[in-house]
């Protein structure tokens, strides 16, 4: 990509900019970056004003091909597709993710995370601190009322004869969707789909990894993308869909959504990207209200990761739900935590079932279908590596 016009100037929302950038630019301009200043007197904060200086631009592709920053990773993206594609034609051999995902292991030298799978937290733990949870295996990250809530179900079961595992188990299932005959299909939950989140928990590569499961089954697929704050975000998932050889829209403003859908069959699976915001952030909430209200989801997923405090979590699940209804819940990043609280307390607080799981950095590799059975065992393995009796 290169820039080939630039401007600056200031404003006072987000929204604002937004939409002083697509007068000056026109629908191909995006916002490069947004910086926030503080004018007025310091030693009197009442009358200290906030704006923001706004860097806009239009951004083209280059005619050459576009050198990368990282050399090693479009070859081993473009040894992803080559298998993808061979794997499109043989479809029947395979269950996916964990067989092809086997295959691009062997063509592709994708290094393991460093962490390690989710299934075998690493030795050292934190060890739970008291006997409740000691003798009922619940992790020991639960917030204190589902920790009770839990325990006490728990034990009923036991004196009703139900083993621990069991109970697990059955608890679990109500946390995800029942697997069908198209589980990609059944944890989307529909044709047009929105994931939302905090900034960085993984939307983008997530999207990435959906992507690739869908071009893998031979389903058509579009990926949008509303985060046009950054170049980077744009070129980030141009990338992917570029290797996936899938089409890709950038969505300037709202308004402007309607238009590019109809351009897709309604059988074509459509993806929307957003940028991601903090709960305070109520610029980017709104963005995301109005984005939402023309692409009209059926389905909205919102990413948290797994490595994210419970109270933050709740903030942003929460202030997401305030602009847009959620409908489930993608749980990132578990393989960088050996705390697996949130597998049961996120569905218990919100009511909202989980949809994926994602376990590290490899595209399309580490990502999981959110089912009772992966859920059960992480939690049962989890126990297990520490040691406790039961
Ligand atoms: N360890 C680990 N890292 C992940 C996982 N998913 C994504 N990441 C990494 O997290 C970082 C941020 O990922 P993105 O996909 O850009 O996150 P995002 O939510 O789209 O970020 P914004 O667009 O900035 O809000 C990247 O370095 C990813 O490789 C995961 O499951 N595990
Ligand atoms: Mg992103």
């Amino acid at each position: 990509m290169q820039l080939v016009k630039e401007i600056e100037f200031q404003a006072t929302t987000e929204q604002e900019a937004y939409q002083r950038a697509r007068e000056r630019l026109g629908p191909d301009g995006v916002i490069l970056s947004i910086q926030t200043v503080f004018t007025g007197f310091p030693f009197l904060p009442f009358l200290k004003k906030k704006k923001l200086v706004v860097r806009a631009g239009i951004l083209e592709e280059e005619n050459r091909p576009r050198p990368t920053t990282d050399p090693d990773l479009e070859r081993k993206q473009l040894e992803v597709l080559k298998v993808l594609l061979e794997h499109k034609t043989d479809r029947k051999k395979a269950a996916f993710p964990e067989i092809l995902a086997e295959k691009i292991c062997d063509r592709v030298e994708i290094s393991p995370s460093p962490t390690g799978s989710p299934s075998g937290p690493p030795a050292g733990s934190p060890r739970p601190d008291s006997q409740e949870r000691l003798r009922l295996p619940l992790p020991e990250d639960l917030p204190d009322a589902c920790a009770r809530s839990l325990s006490e179900e728990a034990e009923r079961a036991l004196q009703e004869g139900l083993p621990f595992d069991a109970w697990l188990r059955r608890k679990v299932e109500g946390f995800c969707e029942k697997p069908g005959e198209d589980p990609l299909s059944v944890h989307l939950g529909g044709n047009r789909v929105m994931i939302l989140g905090p900034t960085g928990v993984g939307k983008t590569t997530t999207i990435a990894k959906i992507a690739a499961l869908a071009v893998q089954q031979g389903k058509k697929i579009a990926l949008f993308t509303s985060d046009n704050y950054r170049v980077s975000a744009v070129d980030q998932i141009r990338t992917f869909a570029r290797v996936l050889n899938i089409p890709f829209e950038v969505v300037n403003g709202g308004a402007e959504i309607p238009s590019l859908v109809e351009r897709y069959p309604k059988e074509t699976l459509i993806v929307m990207d957003t940028v991601g915001f903090g709960f305070r952030e109520t610029d980017r909430l709104e963005r995301i209200r109005e984005i939402h209200a023309y692409f009209c989801p059926e389905v909205t997923h919102v990413a948290v990761s797994a490595t994210g405090k419970p109270r933050d979590i709740k903030a942003s699940i929460e202030s997401t739900r305030s602009v847009v209804p959620i409908h489930k819940v993608i749980l990132t990043k578990i393989d960088e935590t050996c705390s697996y609280g949130s597998l049961l307390w996120i569905p218990m607080t919100f009511g909202l079932p989980f949809s994926f799981f994602t376990t590290g950095q490899n595209v399309p590799r580490d990502i999981q279908f959110a089912t009772a059975s992966w859920m059960a065992q992480t939690l049962l393995d989890a126990r297990r590596a520490l040691d406790v009796p039961w």
